[in-house]
């Protein structure tokens, strides 16, 4: 679906930012434009990296990465799970303003629809070649439970600003387990047609449930009882594949080897990569070299592998001599889990590491671990090397920041909730953003301030279920806490400073109206 923008100058001049912390304006640079490359790990926590304070696992790419430009200690994540994060940051609107936007299932519908402007859509207006690999988990095709794996998909990133995709449709744990290129399901095995079915099992199909002796490796700690494919079960219903099925073990050599093809390919003008890996989202399978590597088990290999990945395209960044002018953007999608649902001892082996680092909760909660995660960015040319910013950040910007940076205008009505931050990204000031909001896996939202924390009443369970480490916030009384002086979220001194609670109230009454 061809999308037009009356708004948007598609004659986008070359790149004007101010680089000046003070709003004093640079000379225009009318050099290349940098390229720019998301990195968008899985349930990567703030504790998971050496740069952040990691001990068990080493990760000596990313802490270079940290080394050459800015590691960011109060970075967020919009949503503490997987889909309503990503589709914030590919859209600029806050996942809880538009329903469907929960954590989906394999043959969900996209999510995102064809004529909204998207984070790809600010770089295809200056010009840029776009590009997704690895985990999307926002839908494929046009409606719910309807694709036909077997031929190119209704709706896909083609009709999201994306020139070129390599993905999963979800996750690792949800079928169909084959990656689709660019609308159609890539080494397509015409000898095995796929079906998926979220509602019911295909019959003579085994399935985790009924066959728990297939499960060579990864059992089910909780659910994934369902298709099994590769010896490993799965959410949701499968059949077919044949050679189109990806192996666990090669997901991270799949993923990164196509985005160095891609980046040797498009090295000559400026590119827009959202390269999401799989890694550390559960089942944790990692390759055979890192696989037993780690004290910590899969779960620490799999961080192993992500740093390698992250490795990797450095080094073809390098090789190609686009190291200087390349905007990178580490993150991770929502916060750290241990046990995701599958006995992969990744709890029995933690040995004293903290995957959320000092904060409280983990994926899933409305606590800060659901949404505090390693941010780094890196840019050489632009960036002073080693810097630390202490400031209030979320992901919700990086839309309207990319749109300052490649000096393109986002269309009226789209990116509501992205501010341009640019400046803060790129370390040239410290200032916080006013206030951020977050979102746990229920719904529950929070205002977070430097200074504040507030969450709101919510029931349901304290823990969440298939994740027993996973403490989810819900209470039903308000929630706040100094987060100057207890980050770790303990004391809730909501009585203590109700004019506090009623500002913060307030501000999500106003955002909720918007
Ligand atoms: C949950 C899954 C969990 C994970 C999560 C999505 C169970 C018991 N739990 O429903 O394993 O897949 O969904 O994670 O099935 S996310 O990072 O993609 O949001
Ligand atoms: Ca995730």
């Amino acid at each position: 679906m061809k999308k037009i923008y009356p708004t948007l100058s598609l004659m986008a001049p070359l790149l004007a930012w101010s680089g000046k912390a003070d709003g004093k304006v640079n000379k225009p640079r009318d050099e290349k434009k940098p390229n720019v490359i998301i990195i968008y790990a899985d349930d990567l926590g703030y504790g998971d990296l050496g740069c952040y304070g990691a001990k068990n696992v080493v990760t000596p790419h990313i802490d270079k990465l940290a080394q050459n430009g800015v590691q960011f200690m109060n970075g967020h994540a919009t949503a503490a799970t997987s889909t309503p994060s990503r589709y914030s940051l590919l859209t600029g609107e806050y996942a809880w303003r538009k329903p469907g936007t929960d954590i989906a299932a394999g043959d969900a519908g996209m999510i995102i629809r064809p004529e909204q402007f998207t984070m790809a859509d600010v770089f295809k207006s200056a010009n840029y070649t776009t590009a997704a690999f690895g985990k999307w988990h926002l839908g494929l095709g046009d409606k719910s439970g309807e694709q036909d794996w077997n031929a190119p998909l209704a709706a896909h990133l083609g009709d999201l600003g994306f020139d070129y995709s390599y993905i999963m449709a979800a996750t690792a744990d949800r079928v169909p387990c084959v990656f689709i290129e660019n609308g159609k399901v890539a080494n397509y095995d015409p000898e095995h047609p796929i079906e998926t079915s979220y509602e019911k099992p295909f019959p003579g199909e085994p399935l985790g449930s009924t066959h728990p002796e297939l499960l060579y490796n990864q059992k089910s700690s909780y659910g994934h009882d369902m298709a099994i494919v590769n010896g490993i079960g799965r959410i949701g219903y499968m059949r077919g594949g044949g050679k189109a099925l990806w192996k666990d073990e090669n997901l991270a050599d799949s993923i990164t080897t196509h985005a160095i093809d891609f980046i040797k390919e498009n090295k000559d003008n400026p590119f827009f990569i959202y390269f999401a890996t799989n890694d550390v989202h559960v089942p944790r399978f990692p390759h055979d070299r890192f696989r037993g590597k780690n004290k910590m088990g899969v779960r620490g290999d799999a961080i192993a592998q992500f740093d390698w990945s992250v490795g990797e395209i450095l080094k073809t960044l390098k090789e190609l001599n686009l190291e200087e002018n390349t905007l990178i953007i580490l993150s991770s999608d929502n916060g750290p889990v241990i046990d995701d649902g599958y006995d992969d001892q990744a709890e029995e082996l933690l040995h004293g590491h903290k995957p959320a680092g000092p904060f409280r909760g983990m994926k899933y909660s409305a606590f800060e671990g659901g949404t505090a995660v390693p941010v780094i960015v890196s840019w050489p040319k632009e960036i002073k090397k080693g810097k630390k910013s202490e400031a209030l950040l979320s992901q919700i910007d990086l839309m309207a920041s990319f749109a300052t940076l490649v000096d393109t205008k986002i269309p009226r009505g789209f990116a509501p909730d992205s501010e341009n931050r640019l400046d803060t990204w790129l370390g040239h000031n410290e200032i916080d953003r006013p206030y951020i909001i977050q979102q746990s896996a229920n719904h529950t939202l929070s205002v977070r301030t430097k200074e504040w924390k507030y969450i709101e009443p919510n029931e349901g369970p304290k823990i969440v279920p298939w994740a027993p480490q996973a403490e989810t916030g819900n209470l039903l009384e308000p929630q706040l806490y100094n987060m100057a002086d207890d980050n770790s979220e303990q004391v809730n001194v909501a009585t203590q400073h109700p004019e506090k609670v009623f500002e913060l109230q307030n501000i999500l009454r106003v955002e909720r109206k918007k």
